[in-house]
């Protein structure tokens, strides 16, 4: 393992081990790459994504905490996480196949002006054949909090007319386009922008692609978002290229909407996914 500097001083976490390697940006806690040894990596990452303090990296595996989309008003977009400086508390290597990072974050002043809690958050990254984010939200403050969240993960793939998204049909979402809740039916395919809110998930969610599979499989989470910006959206969002598109799908274990979680006083809550 190694902690590394872009030349602007931007700070992340280089872990290789005898499977796989990963980097973590210790802002936003942000695993930024994934991949096999000698294969393609996992995450996507966009080649206009910037390194710099303050802006969400594009890509990757970004922390939207302590809330989802804009399901608190007086916060932003995704909430505060993703661009706040996180503590890398150790990184362990288990064996020669894993790696375990943990990173830590707490209230801060600046935090504390955007929500008025104190609070502990621990994000555990095993890097292996597999891997695995565990993040553990515990209120320290006097008063209960509501939290939604997510792990809004970016899947290279092939091209999006390639892929299908498995495991929820028949489950009812939340279409963020027509603000319609409706019901799948079958697997989910694209060819238009796509933005909905899963809900009562239980079982794995698979991506096929051409010639890979990937599984998350979560816990703590009851509620899945399925993203893709198209062509119109995607030439409006900052740090992606107009094809970009093409090259991604999020598949993001979440508690959103009706799956938020409200935590009293020393009351935690874990969120984990398995990507497999
Ligand atoms: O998770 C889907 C979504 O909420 C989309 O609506 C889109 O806004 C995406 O997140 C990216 O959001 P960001 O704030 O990272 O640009």
């Amino acid at each position: 393992m190694e902690v590394k500097k872009f030349s602007n001083g931007f700070e992340y976490v280089e872990v290789k081990n005898s499977v796989a390697s990963a980097k973590i940006a210790l802002q936003g806690g942000h695993i930024f790459h994934y991949a096999h040894n000698k294969k393609e990596p996992i995450l996507w990452l966009s080649d206009e994504s910037v390194f710099e303090v303050g802006t969400a990296i594009r890509g990757g595996i970004p922390i939207c905490w302590p809330s989802f989309g804009m399901n608190n008003s007086d916060l932003p977009q995704h909430g505060f996480a993703r661009v706040s400086m996180w503590n890398l508390v150790c990184v362990n290597e288990l064996n020669s196949n894993t790696t375990e990072v943990i990173l830590n974050l707490k209230e801060t002043q600046e935090s504390l002006k955007l929500w008025d809690y104190k609070f502990d958050l621990e994000l555990k990254i095993t890097i292996s054949d597999t891997l695995t984010l565990e993040m553990t939200t515990t209120n320290l403050d006097e008063k209960s909090f509501k939290l939604t969240q997510a792990f809004h993960s970016y899947f290279k793939i092939s091209d999006i007319t390639n892929i299908s998204v498995n495991g929820l049909d028949s489950k009812l979402y939340f279409d963020a386009l027509s603000s319609y809740n409706i019901r799948q039916n079958g697997d989910i395919t694209f060819s238009a922008e796509l933005d909905r809110v899963y809900q009562n998930v239980e079982s794995p969610v698979v991506l096929k692609d051409t010639n890979a599979e990937v599984k998350l499989t979560s816990q703590g989470s009851s509620s899945v978002v399925v993203w893709n910006p198209w062509i119109e959206k995607c030439s409006r969002m900052s740090g992606m290229s107009n094809e970009a598109y093409k090259e991604f799908v999020c598949i993001e274990t979440a508690n959103a909407f009706e799956d938020f979680r409200t935590l009293g006083t020393r009351e935690s809550h874990i969120l984990k996914v398995t990507i497999s």
